[in-house]
């Protein structure tokens, strides 16, 4: 599944809040997802480019609330109770045409867009076909390789070399 995302110029729900992508998911622990996020102007950090938490890919999934302040309902980790410290954060600015790459274990977060213009961009998903296709977040899309259509893959191929997804929580 994906999202264009029209971040608006001075909105505050155009903030995102630090979060897991797999919070968004129910079935949170065993439907792996990549998220290719691309922006179609510079991200900066006055129009609100993404920021991660490094090596908090391999975490397992952290707790969560389904803020109230912006009127999205985003999830949001708190990152105190999680353990995990701000100041260890990286912000992400990026050429426009730039994919940036990460798991749905990456703690990230975007800021507010405090430019003039949009900030566009998109969110691709990808994970394996025998997954939740997930349509309550809108229709996807089968994605093959070019070069090797007959190979699909599936949840044992990504589980096999990725122990952060086991079923247990943090
Ligand atoms: O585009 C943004 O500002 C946030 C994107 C994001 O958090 C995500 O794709 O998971």
């Amino acid at each position: 599944m994906y999202n264009v995302r029209p971040k608006v110029p001075r909105v505050a729900a155009g903030a995102v809040p630090w979060h897991q992508d797999k919070s968004y998911w129910p079935d949170a622990n065993s439907n792996p997802v990549v998220t290719v996020w691309i922006s179609f102007v510079d991200a900066t950090l006055e129009n609100g480019c993404l920021h991660v938490l490094p090596r908090t890919q391999t975490h397992k999934v952290h707790a969560f609330h389904r803020e109230t302040y912006s009127g999205t309902g985003f999830t949001e980790v708190d990152l105190e109770a999680a353990g995990l410290v701000r100041d260890r954060s990286v912000a992400l600015p990026i050429p426009a045409g730039t994919a940036i790459l990460f798991n749905d274990r990456l703690v990230h977060c975007s800021t507010r867009n405090d430019s003039d213009h949009v900030r566009w961009s998109v969110d691709l998903r990808y994970q394996p076909t025998d997954q939740d296709p997930m349509t309550s977040h809108g229709a996807g899309f089968l994605a093959r390789s070019r070069k090797h259509p007959e190979r699909v893959a599936h949840l044992n191929d990504w589980l096999a070399e990725r122990p952060e997804h086991s079923t247990v929580r943090a």
